[in-house]
């Protein structure tokens, strides 16, 4: 099946899972845990241009990444970074050089450690510090970036046990915490999208949602009452807001029910109607199902809750291998907001074996992207469903969030680091490397 003509091909990366190097060149130190023990991730930092040029080689159109708040801002309240800037846009010129279009995530499960001081985004405060970042990005950035993302994942972020993510460092868990920060998130988003707008007309903006069918474990209307609550809390508040600009009346029942404030301001909701995203993006790993006989919790088999899928492989995470849902999704989300759509995540977790010539055979690999790209295609093709775009992750090997290992790998290049942060780091092709190449060299047709 043949894609759109100027469909964009490309892959994702993100600055806290890749790039090392968290001190020194005037870094500050980052919210997450995962700096202490892994520098120097991949060590991205250092060996781009290289990395560039065998991202060039693949024949990508575009690059999603992120840049890191703490290396811009290593005092949000402080002065700006000068190495910080000089480093992103340095990587962003080769970018250009190679003709490959960044699409940039402000926010990717990382800022300042000492956002933590307000109790991160659940603090008003929170929203004038990222916006005097974001500004910053803007002036710096803005003439090497057309495509922006807010923030990584934002329907995920505000699931309890997250705080980190909206820079909380208390053990404590508040449902009111959660759905405050969220706000915050979606008031930034909101007001990033209309400076940009201001500042850039002709850039576009994106939202991103991690977005994973939930099924009702049976035709029970219980069942399925359960997975429309599901489906709605998790994914639809952030999008109905990011693409529509108000809180849906399920947001309301579900915080009147459970007594939370999420402090929103009529100013606040002025803005969020005023700052609606030009199109959307996507996560997509894997599919959840729920039963209304007890509530979405975390088992092994998946990856944020569920029951167990008996129709559908997992991965050795648990997580299971879906590409109907892919196609699922892509329609239900279509259908709901008839906005563009941009997958920036798809991928396989996988321990691989690099065979002593350097090779690396994942077939895992390539037969998963095989399925998944046949359901885009589905979904473009024959479904008409607007996806202008399929960022696959990930670049290279990079530190995975909930393993916290990089031996849970899911690059097309292979780096050669353990779970200490030893090895020489050297890079090598895999197979799906070279699969993929062909991908993109005949617009889909070698899916
Ligand atoms: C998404 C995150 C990514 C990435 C990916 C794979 O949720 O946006 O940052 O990590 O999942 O997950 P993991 O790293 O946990 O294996």
């Amino acid at each position: 099946m043949k894609f759109p003509k100027d469909f964009m091909w490309g892959v994702s990366l993100a600055a806290h899972q890749c790039e090392g190097s968290f001190e020194g060149d005037g870094k500050g130190r980052g919210i997450s845990e995962r700096e202490q023990f892994h520098n120097p991730m991949s060590d991205f930092y250092h060996r781009y241009p290289e990395d560039i040029e065998m991202l060039s080689q693949l024949g990508i159109h575009a690059f999603r990444m992120s840049i890191n708040w703490s290396r811009i801002y290593p005092d949000p309240w402080g002065e700006a970074n000068q190495i910080g800037i000089s480093y992103y846009r340095d990587l962003l010129t080769k970018l250009k050089e190679k003709n490959i279009k960044p699409i940039v995530t402000l926010s990717h499960y990382e800022m300042p450690y000492l956002i933590s001081r307000i109790n991160g985004f659940v603090s008003k405060e929170s929203i004038d510090l990222f916006m005097k970042y974001v500004r910053t990005c803007f002036e710096n950035f803005g003439d090497l970036v057309e495509y922006w993302l807010t923030f990584n994942e934002l329907n995920c972020e505000h699931m309890p046990g997250h705080n980190k993510m909206n820079g909380i460092i208390s053990s404590e868990n508040h449902l009111e915490w959660d759905y405050a920060a969220l706000n915050n998130k979606l008031v930034c988003s909101a007001l990033a999208t209309k400076l940009l707008h201001e500042m850039y007309p002709d850039s576009r903006m994106g939202n991103m949602i991690g977005y994973f069918p939930i099924y009702p474990q049976t035709c029970n209307p219980k069942d399925f009452l359960k997975m429309m609550q599901k489906t709605n809390l998790l994914h639809h508040i952030c999008l109905e807001v990011q693409c529509n600009g108000e809180y849906p009346y399920f947001a309301w029942s579900y915080f009147k029910e459970n007594g939370i404030d999420i402090h929103v301001t009529e100013e606040q909701k002025q803005i969020l109607k005023e700052g609606t995203v030009d199109f959307i993006s996507m996560s997509y790993y894997c599919s959840n199902v729920v039963t209304y006989k007890y509530d979405l919790e975390r088992r092994s088999g998946n990856q944020i809750g569920g029951i167990d899928n008996e129709f559908l492989e997992k991965n050795d995470w648990g997580w299971t291998i879906d590409p109907e849902g892919l196609r699922i999704v892509l329609n239900d989300c279509y259908q709901r907001y008839k906005m563009p759509i941009i997958i920036v995540e798809n991928g396989l977790g996988a321990y691989d074996t690099k065979e002593e010539d350097g090779s690396i055979h994942d077939t895992y690999r390539i037969e998963y992207f095989h399925d998944h790209l046949s359901q885009l295609a589905k979904a473009v093709v024959e479904d008409g469903v607007d996806v202008f775009g399929y960022c696959l992750w990930s670049a290279i090997d990079i530190v995975s969030v909930s393993a916290n290992t990089i031996s849970k790998r899911y690059g097309l290049i292979y780096v050669d680091a353990d779970d200490d942060g030893k090895g020489t780091f050297d890079r090598f092709r895999k197979d799906s490397y070279y699969y993929y190449q062909k991908v993109i060299a005949t617009n889909g047709e070698a899916i």
